[in-house]
């Protein structure tokens, strides 16, 4: 076990330590993330997210990805996608609306996606998602950006 680092340590750190810029995050049999938030911290050049399709369907028949916009966007990117089709992930290509996105999984897979930090503004809620049809209803959940105290 990693001692902590004293409190001044951490205070004047420039950047966070990497396990506080990522995280893992499950796509669940049952149309269910393991993760409802997100928080990502101001001090992070760049923010990583894993995902791991934990149920055995192949990715045709259910797959999971992991999609980040901002909130006000949501919808538009869902039926753009949709229009898409399964070809590009179910969603629009080179979209500028869409932060992050990892490829569509199938069941036992895992990709990892990276993002900017800068691209993330306090107090605007992003929304992250699965673009697979009819999942982004469940699959969905909130993202922020964490002010530096
Ligand atoms: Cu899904």
């Amino acid at each position: 076990m990693a001692a902590a680092l004293p409190a001044h340590a951490a205070a004047s750190a420039p950047v966070a330590a990497d396990a506080a810029c990522s995280t893992t995050i499950e796509g669940r049999p049952g149309k269910k993330f393991s993760l409802d938030d997100i928080d990502v911290p101001a001090s992070c050049e760049r923010f990583t997210v894993h995902l791991l399709h934990t149920g055995k369907k192949p990715r045709e028949q259910a797959g999971h990805n992991w999609v980040l916009v901002a909130g006000a966007q949501l919808e538009g990117v869902i039926r753009d996608g949709l229009r898409a089709g399964a070809g590009a992930d179910y969603l629009p290509p080179r979209d500028s609306r869409i932060i992050a996105a990892t490829p569509m999984l199938g069941g036992g897979e895992r990709a990892s996606v990276s993002f900017p930090v800068a691209r993330l503004q306090a107090g605007v809620p992003y929304t992250f998602f699965c673009s697979f049809p009819s999942h982004a209803m469940h699959m969905r959940g909130t993202l922020s950006l964490r002010p530096q105290p």
